[in-house]
C-alpha cells in the first residue's frame, strides 16, 4: 500500500506491523501497468530513482547495493566452485552485475517475468545494467518456476532468488513445490538463496520459508541479516539452503582477496552476517 503525499512524498504503508516508510520525491518519472504488475519511477531529493512496483518499494539508487551484494556474494564465496548460476526475477539487474563479478562463474541465466522491469532499469538504472551484455549473461522473460520446474536435474551450482515479496507474481516462490524444483535442478554441494524479508516484522514468512526449504530436501540453512534501509524495518535477511549437511565452506581467503569492487561486502562483513541475535536464534526453526 502507498500513497503520495502533498506531491512531495512517496509513502509505503507497511500495515501489518503499524509502520511506514517514506522518501522525499521531486519528480514522477514513469509509471507503466505491465500485464504483470504497475511499476513506478521517480526523482528522490537524496535517494537517487526509486523503483516501486504494486506500491512497495523495490530499490533505490543510494542503497541497493546492500541488498544486491549480499544476495550475491556470500552464497558465490560458500560453493566451493560456482560455474552454473540461475538468477530468479532480479529483472532491474543489480544481482546479475555483482554475480558476474566472479572468475569462476561460467554462465548466468536470469528469468524475470516481467520484462517491462529491465526495460525500465536499462532507462533509470543503467549502471546496475552495465554487464547485461557480458558473454556470460542470458537474459529470458519468462515464468521462472515454470524454468525451475523442467531445469536439467543436476545442472546448476547456485539458484538465486530476488524476488518481491510473496504476493503478486512472486507469490510461488516461496514454497515447497518451487523449493523441489531447486532442490533437483542443483549439483551437489548445490546452493539455493533467496531475499527471506526481515527478521523483525516477517519471522514468521521467514520460519515458514526455513521449513518449505527443509521439506524439499535442503539438508543445511543459514539466514544472513543485513540493512536495508528502503525496505519495512529497515532491516532485511537473506537465507542460504544448501544441499549438503554444513555451512562450514565460507571461502574467507578467497572473499579477503576478491579482487573486484564492492561498497559493502567483504569477508568481515560476511562473517558478521552470519551471527544471529537471540531471537532469532530461539525463534528461527529448522537450524
Ligand atoms: N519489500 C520489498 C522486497 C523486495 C525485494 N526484492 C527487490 C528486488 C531488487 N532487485
Amino acid at each position: 500500500m502507498s500513497e503520495l503525499n502533498s506531491k512531495q512524498w512517496f509513502t509505503e504503508i507497511f500495515a501489518p506491523s503499524g509502520s511506514a516508510f517514506s522518501l522525499r520525491i521531486s519528480d514522477k518519472l514513469a509509471e507503466v501497468q505491465s500485464p504483470f504488475q504497475h511499476i513506478e519511477m521517480y526523482q528522490t531529493t537524496d535517494f537517487g530513482k526509486l523503483m516501486v512496483i504494486d506500491g512497495v518499494i523495490m530499490l533505490s539508487s543510494r542503497d541497493n547495493f546492500l541488498y544486491h551484494e549480499m544476495l550475491s556474494h556470500p552464497v558465490l564465496f560458500t560453493h566451493p566452485k560456482p560455474e552454473q548460476v540461475v538468477i530468479i526475477g532480479g529483472g532491474d539487474c543489480g544481482t546479475l552485475r555483482e554475480v558476474l563479478k566472479h572468475p569462476t562463474v561460467q554462465q548466468v541465466t536470469q528469468i524475470d517475468i516481467d520484462e517491462q522491469v529491465t526495460r525500465m532499469a536499462e532507462q533509470y538504472f543503467p549502471e546496475l545494467c552495465a554487464s547485461n551484455n557480458d558473454p556470460r549473461a542470458r537474459l529470458l522473460f519468462d515464468d521462472g518456476i515454470k524454468y525451475m520446474r523442467e531445469a536439467a536435474p543436476q545442472s546448476l551450482d547456485v539458484v538465486i532468488v530476488d524476488s518481491t515479496d510473496p504476493i503478486g507474481p512472486g507469490e510461488g516462490l516461496f514454497n515447497r513445490a518451487f523449493y523441489q524444483s531447486c532442490f533437483a535442478a542443483l549439483r551437489p554441494g548445490g546452493i539455493l538463496v533467496q531475499q527471506s524479508e526481515s527478521p523483525l516484522i516477517h519471522l514468521q514468512l521467514l520460519n515458514d520459508m526455513r521449513q518449505a526449504m527443509k521439506d524439499a530436501g535442503f539438508a543445511a540453512l543459514q539466514t544472513l541479516q543485513f540493512p536495508q534501509m528502503v525496505y519495512p524495518s529497515g532491516w532485511w535477511t537473506c537465507t542460504l539452503a544448501r544441499k549438503e549437511q554444513g555451512f562450514d565452506g565460507f571461502r574467507r581467503e578467497d572473499a579477503e582477496q576478491a579482487g573486484f569492487a564492492t561498497e559493502y561486502y567483504n569477508a568481515d562483513v560476511h562473517q558478521a552476517a552470519m551471527a544471529l541475535p537471540n531471537f532469532m536464534r530461539r525463534q528461527l526453526v529448522a537450524q
